[in-house]
């Protein structure tokens, strides 16, 4: 069973031109002009590009006395209308303190769900010999990324020499860690601060996480992962002083990663002074939304590379859990959606504004993360043999954004009102289609699956003929835990 993909333009993060594509099964058989197969899906006057890849999304987690109501159901589904057909979700370990526990419980709630393509990021929320001794494992099974959280003090915040450990064993194992990168002494500070002086309100969110807060963490992440001689990833990146540490260190040779969301790059700090208690706490999120100026910072970024990947962080609470903050805004449940308005957002506020090319878009949604997560170009990719994760993305289709029609069930949208001109007209997952604009498409719990991403090479070997030198000047090191290419 063969289907083809006709007429459209083929954009992948290199460039632009008009093919056809053949799927046979799974996979992209073949790329060119007037292919036939048994079924032809329309791509006349539309882009065909690779399917969206969300690195960055927290689906059913428990967090805050609560738990994210996004389901792997709606989640996945609403991923698909939105062109995204690959999620990457935080694995939190339990009580227990178990890595592989953790994935057990992830698989049994996630795999009978998802309706597309899913990952796994693990967090690393203290250290003890069991999480030293349970790290390969996780990335035997397919798991080469550990998140550490350097705030949410007295939850899952990590200490220094804890992230070092970790940042230690991650480039033994070949794996990347990520930071959530906030200070969470200060942050822990400044809300009792601005509680005290009756500051209770979602402004006292933002006035008690500034951008200092977040680049002094960055700048210390970069540090110690340099010490320990590993890559960083850093999540979340919403302001100019996490980005200019993420600048300097790449331009000293470092590899680090930085991934602004959609939401900080449309909204801002204004939100949260809204009138409105309950529009203001529904878009409380960590790190807050910044102003204009830290916007232009991101997207400066993004097209001169310094910044590589739009995500999400799509953790979604509803009106009803968000009031658990009335009383103040720390237990306010930090989170927002995006995942089903990512790629239509960014078209419309990048690419039509002329601030991102078509080809640049491709690459910060898909290709670039599918490169730094090792999934390339399994994803990320239109070339024979990669999975045909592909969406028929039609310039021409536009709708106002509202909750009302949407496939998340949170009973609210932060980009309420926001007009996109773009969306996708078909999404496939894997060859089959999942999403079909105007046709009534349904969730298909099941059908996704686990993509395993094996570990980059060990660093050990570049790793201690480095550090035996001490020399401030860099040396070539070999080839250790790196993505190719971004
Ligand atoms: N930030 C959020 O807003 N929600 C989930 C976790 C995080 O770091
Ligand atoms: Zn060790
Ligand atoms: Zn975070
Ligand atoms: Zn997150």
């Amino acid at each position: 069973m063969t289907k083809v993909i006709k007429g459209g333009t083929i954009v992948t993060a290199d460039r632009s031109w008009k093919a056809d594509v053949l799927i046979e099964g799974e996979t992209i058989r073949a790329i060119g002009e007037n292919l036939s197969g048994d079924e032809v899906i329309d791509a006349s006057e539309a882009y065909v590009i690779p399917g969206g890849i969300d690195p960055h999304t927290h689906l059913e987690m428990p967090f805050m006395g609560t738990r994210a109501a996004e389901t792997f159901t709606s989640g996945t589904f609403a991923a698909a209308a939105g062109g995204t057909t690959m999620l990457v979700d935080f694995v939190l370990p339990g009580p227990d303190g178990s890595l592989l526990n953790a994935i057990e419980d992830w698989n049994g709630r996630a795999l009978p769900q998802i309706s597309v393509d899913l990952g796994y990021h693990m967090a690393i929320t203290g250290w003890s010999e069991q999480i030293h001794a349970e790290m390969p494992e996780v990335v035997k099974r397919g798991v080469n990324t550990f998140k550490h959280f350097m705030a949410y003090k007295g939850a899952l915040m990590v200490e220094d020499d804890e992230m070092f450990a970790s940042f230690q064993r991650c480039a033994e194992l070949g794996a990347l860690p990520l930071v959530h990168a906030e200070n969470g002494d200060l942050v822990a500070a400044l809300q009792e601060k601005y509680m005290a002086a009756g500051t209770t309100g979602p402004e006292g969110h933002a006035y008690s996480r500034p951008p200092e807060v977040e680049g002094e963490a960055a700048n210390r992440a970069i540090m110690i992962a340099d010490a320990a001689g590993v890559p960083l990833y850093i999540v979340h990146v919403s302001c100019e002083q996490a980005h200019e540490a993420i600048r300097r260190a790449r331009q000293k040779g470092m590899r680090v990663y930085g991934e602004p969301l959609i939401q900080h790059l449309v909204l801002d700090e204004r939100e949260y002074f809204h009138a409105d208690w309950e529009h203001a706490a529904r878009r409380v999120m960590s790190p807050p939304f910044r102003d204009r100026g830290h916007q232009d910072s991101l997207w400066a970024g993004l097209a001169a590379g310094s910044l590589q990947v739009v995500a999400t962080d799509h953790a979604a609470f509803t009106t009803e859990q968000k009031r658990m903050g009335l009383k103040g805004f720390p237990s306010i449940p930090n989170g927002t959606g995006g995942l089903e308005d990512r790629l239509a957002v960014l078209w419309s506020k990048g690419v039509e504004s002329g601030r991102l090319t078509p080809e640049e878009f491709v690459a910060v949604t898909s290709t670039n993360i599918a490169k730094i997560l090792n999934v390339y170009p399994r994803k990320g990719a239109i070339v024979e043999g990669a999975d045909a994760d592909l969406v028929v993305w039609d310039p021409k289709l536009s709708k106002t954004i509202t909750a009302a029609t949407q496939k998340s069930i949170i009973d609210y949208n932060v980009f309420e009102g926001i007009e996109v001109s773009a969306q996708p007209r078909y999404t496939l997952s894997r060859g089959d289609v999942v999403w079909a604009h105007g046709q009534n498409s349904q969730p298909q719990p099941g059908r996704g699956r686990f993509i395993p991403r094996p570990a980059f090479p060990s660093a050990h070997k570049a790793l201690s003929a480095w550090k035996s030198l001490n020399s401030p000047r860099r040396i070539e090191r070999d080839p250790q835990n790196i993505p190719s290419g971004v």
